[in-house]
């Protein structure tokens, strides 16, 4: 019997709602380096190096030290990574109002199920909230944002991913009193960013982490469409023959909770 309820999930955004990465934001860098006359570009194997580095800003200042004709300056370094980064969110954006990336499977039917049951929802990314934004108002509306009870963006935080300080602040928006609250990330760096906030979290493989060493997961699977492949298994009898529902995450925390644990 399930003695876990959930009372809000938490959902990262960047390879779990959406393949953004793979499918956006390394697209659109490529684009803004082209529009800003640059010859970088990023392939599918560099952009899944410089991933280590969470935020945008961030990844365009790191791999610009390795680039022999980035400015010498750290201020023009700066004031090129703040313009290219700016073109590359617009890029991004327009991306997504093309229909160019979809929903990730079964993402849209948990977030029904929680709303039908009443589990809030929240959003914990250090994706910069214009981003958030363009895919939630292109695929849930232009009022999705009051479908959730906590909005935690990139610009929220002092810290990125792997900092806990995202999940300690939605975590402060969802409200006080002991909640029982799940998180689903994609990456070690959110894995590691949510259980520093003693936060439980289920990890949905994405394309750029599918084979990434990750740790400390409540259960790791390769997404919320598929009941196969997922670590612990589930159990035969959960309510969907599906997809990963509310009742199957409730019963891998009791599952997880029952496990002692010394780290
Ligand atoms: C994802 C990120 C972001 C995105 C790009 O963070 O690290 O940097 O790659 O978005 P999370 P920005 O896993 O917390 O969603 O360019 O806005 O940084």
């Amino acid at each position: 019997m399930l003695t876990t309820r959930l009372d809000a999930l938490l959902w990262d955004v960047d390879g779990v709602l959406a393949e953004t990465e793979r499918d956006g934001h390394r697209v659109a860098f490529n684009q803004a380096f082209e529009a800003c006359g640059l010859p970088w570009r990023w392939d599918d194997a560099r952009y899944g190096e410089l991933l280590r580095i969470s935020g945008g800003r961030e990844r365009l200042l790191a791999d610009m030290a390795t680039q022999p004709d980035a400015p010498a300056l750290s201020q023009d370094r700066e004031a090129l990574a703040r313009a290219l980064h700016a073109r590359k969110n617009t890029f991004h954006a327009q991306r997504i109002a093309a229909g160019a990336i979809p929903l990730r499977d079964g993402v849209l039917e948990l977030m029904q199920e929680c709303l039908a049951r009443g589990v809030r929802m929240g959003i914990a990314s250090t994706t910069s909230r214009a981003n958030v934004d363009a895919l939630l108002r292109h695929h849930l509306g232009a009022a999705w944002q009051g479908l959730f009870a906590a909005i935690v963006c990139g610009e929220d935080v002092q810290l990125k991913k792997p900092d806990p300080e995202v999940y300690v602040k939605a975590l402060r928006q969802l409200g006080d009193g002991p909640l029982q609250v799940v998180a689903i990330e994609d990456s070690p760096g959110g894995v590691a960013a949510a259980r520093a906030a003693a936060v439980p979290v289920l990890v949905t493989r994405s394309a750029y982490f599918g084979d990434a060493a990750i740790a400390g997961a409540i259960a790791i699977g390769p997404g919320l469409h598929d009941r196969r492949g997922w670590r612990p298994a589930l159990a035969r009898d959960g309510r969907s023959p599906v997809r990963i529902g509310l009742d199957d995450i409730e019963a891998w925390v009791d599952r997880w909770e029952a496990v002692p644990r010394f780290a």
